[in-house]
């Protein structure tokens, strides 16, 4: 996601987490507010592209190498590199937020934790669970008359639309969009499916449980973002017919991340404390 997708889904996030939850994290984060999810969300996308954080680079994603759109999946031992992936990454740092030897340091701690939030966020984005050119980086499309690659239009083009366009600073519609989630989740259309959404979800076995919601956000790239297959999408205006069907997938989407964010940072502070 960018900077809007990953603070929305922060937003929903700290709605939904134990009160426990929301102290251990705001003493680990050295935040009090209300924004000390959304706040640190977009630090792993900061810190990938500087000479340190170069090697985190391959954790946002997983590159499954399915057929879309006859056949979508994500198997581990197919997709996930050898430097890692979203899904290794995701084990990898929430035992080291969990520390159980105790050998590692606050800052170590702290670190996990703003790369677990962030990642929560990226597997639910489908063009992040799909190799097909680079995840859609390598596809240049329009969108609403201007060109743009594929993976820049499900990260971020479609979500802002949505909201009728963000700022730079985009907290102020992050939060409009994560209320309306959270009531959507609470009491609107998503009251129902929500109670499932945390199915399977167990912190002793994190890839099966970062498999269920890669293989979920997956599925989408057979049926909404190549439902014709990758060649067909070429150069295709995407700010009509296609946003439409399109837009409610990054709702569903947006909302599951910060649900699941939620129950996964209960898991891990009621295991810590
Ligand atoms: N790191 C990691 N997995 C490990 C060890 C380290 O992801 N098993 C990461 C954590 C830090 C970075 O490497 O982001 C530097 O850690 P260190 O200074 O402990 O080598
Ligand atoms: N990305 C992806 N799958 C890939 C490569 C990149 O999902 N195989 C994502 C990571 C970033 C965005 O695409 O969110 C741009 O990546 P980069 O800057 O590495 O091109
Ligand atoms: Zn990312």
């Amino acid at each position: 996601w960018g900077g809007f997708g990953h603070i929305t889904v922060a937003y929903v996030a700290s709605s939904f987490v134990k009160d426990n939850t929301a102290t251990y994290f705001q003493t680990l984060l050295r935040n009090q507010s209300t924004n000390y999810l959304a706040n640190v969300a977009t630090w792993a996308d900061s810190i990938r592209y500087t000479k340190w954080g170069h090697f985190t680079g391959p954790f946002h994603f997983i590159d499954a190498k399915d057929n879309p759109p006859t056949s979508c999946d994500v198997d581990m031992e197919r997709d996930c590199k050898a430097e890692g992936c979203v899904i290794s990454a995701l084990q990898n740092y929430t035992s080291r937020l969990i520390d159980a030897d105790g050998k590692l340091t606050p800052e170590d701690h702290e670190q996990a934790a703003k790369f677990v939030l962030h990642f929560i966020g990226d597997m639910h984005q489908p063009l992040h669970a799909e190799d097909v050119q680079k995840g859609g980086n390598g596809i240049r499309v329009k969108f609403d008359g201007r060109f743009f690659n594929l993976h820049h239009v499900w990260d971020t083009s479609i979500a802002e639309k949505m909201v009728g366009g963000v700022h730079r600073q985009p907290f102020d519609e992050a939060q409009k969009l994560a209320d309306q989630l959270v009531s959507d989740i609470r009491t609107g259309k998503f009251a129902d499916e929500s109670k499932a959404w945390t199915d399977g979800v167990d912190l002793d076995k994190v890839v099966d449980t970062a498999l269920i919601w890669a293989r979920e956000s997956n599925a989408y790239v057979c049926t909404h973002v190549f439902p014709e297959g990758p060649a067909a999408i070429v150069g295709q205006e995407l700010g009509g017919s296609y946003y439409e069907k399109a837009a409610p997938v990054i709702e569903v989407q947006l909302a599951r991340a910060g649900y699941r964010l939620a129950a996964w940072l209960d898991l891990i502070a009621a295991k810590i404390s």
